[in-house]
């Protein structure tokens, strides 16, 4: 039988999800796992990740609960699955540090990521910053990934991590599995409610932008109704001069897995409180569900189990990979 081929992603346990990241991100993965059924899928919380950058104690507690819970219930399957926490797998750090030198620090400063976040950085920049990729790097090559999904921002680290195992490989011999990323077509892209010429973000101020998976009824009927449109009243989809409605339009189609043309000759007739009206409930009969498996899951036993089994299984290959990777190296005594 040919070995299992792994498929490894972080997720960092930030911001609030929101029908945005879940029709064009959750949704893809969870696609992802019926396409590629035979291989097993690492995933975790990439909390070693979110503290590159102040967080408060509390928050980071809730979001890393919150996060896998979201996930699961958002139809994430156990079967071929590890699912666990970054930070309690020690070999994560141990091979972010044998990886940084490998590490050129020229290659991180051209990294994007870095050059935004380091800009928008108040009291003097972390140089967990600046090796950020190292430790992405770490995550994916201890599981030898054979693909990585990740979102089209990702796609430099990625070149970074292929280049950090082939410089190892080529110094060592084949060591790493060299990662291919997998970036989804772009789908939907849904906008903002209150400015809707900007993508609805996880990490906007404005929570009256974005309707969250964990948002009660009344709340997402709320966000749905005050949603900004325009004033000539006719249904059609033209995002450039009617950027909201056709926001509308785009969600209540990527909702119901159809082309947007569908969902506007159902309604071209209609006015926009009634479109407005039956998104409120399709988003309810959406959200519905996944909030109820969440409020389940979150403090729930069966979660604890999940990651104790999936850190367990995650850290024997991880310590292992470690190990091997400093015996090529020649650090400390020779195993025997
Ligand atoms: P940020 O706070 O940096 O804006 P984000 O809201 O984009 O973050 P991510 O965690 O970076 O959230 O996104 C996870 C995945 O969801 C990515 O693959 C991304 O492309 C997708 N995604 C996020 N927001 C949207 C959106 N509004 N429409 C469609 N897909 C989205
Ligand atoms: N940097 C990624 C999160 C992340 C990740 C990873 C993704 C951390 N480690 C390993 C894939 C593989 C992000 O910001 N989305």
């Amino acid at each position: 039988m040919p070995k299992q081929k792994h498929i490894v992603s972080g997720i960092q346990p930030t911001g609030s999800l929101n029908i945005g990241t879940y029709l064009g991100g959750i949704r893809n993965f969870i696609r992802l796992q019926e396409t590629y059924a035979d291989h097993h899928f690492f995933i975790f919380i990439a909390d070693f990740h979110s503290i590159t950058l102040p967080i408060e104690k509390k928050v980071l507690r809730k979001k890393t609960k919150e996060l896998a819970a979201l996930y699961l219930a958002s139809g994430l399957k156990q079967e071929n699955l590890s699912l666990f926490i970054q930070s309690e797998i020690a070999a994560h750090a141990e091979m972010n540090y044998l990886l940084q030198c490998f590490t050129y620090v020229g290659e991180l400063e051209r990294m994007t990521q870095y050059k935004d976040k380091s800009q928008k950085a108040s009291e003097g920049i972390p140089s967990s910053l600046l090796t950020y990729p190292v430790l992405q790097a770490a995550d994916i090559l201890l599981y030898d990934a054979a693909y990585v999904p990740v979102g089209e921002d990702q796609k430099q680290h990625l070149e970074l991590t292929r280049d950090i195992a082939r410089r190892i490989n080529n110094r060592y011999g084949e060591f790493f599995a060299v990662p291919e990323p997998l970036i989804p077509e772009v789908g939907a892209r849904i906008m903002s409610l209150t400015d809707p010429v900007k993508k609805m973000s996880k990490s906007d101020q404005n929570e009256k932008s974005r309707v969250n998976l964990l948002d009660p009824d009344n709340i997402i009927r709320k966000r749905i109704m005050s949603a900004v449109t325009d004033s000539e009243p006719t249904i059609r989809f033209d995002p450039l001069n009617k950027p909201g409605l056709s926001n509308l339009l785009a969600m209540f189609a990527a909702l119901e897995e159809v082309g947007v043309e569908t969902i506007v000759s159902r309604y071209e007739d209609k006015d926009y409180k009634t479109l407005k009206e039956d998104l409120t409930e399709r988003l309810i009969a959406e959200i519905a569900p996944i909030r109820e498996r969440y409020h389940e899951l979150v403090d729930s036993e069966e979660l604890e189990r999940i990651f104790d089994e999936g850190g367990k299984r995650a850290r024997t290959l991880a310590e292992r990979k470690v190990a091997k990777l400093k015996e090529k190296i020649g650090l400390g005594r020779k195993r025997k």
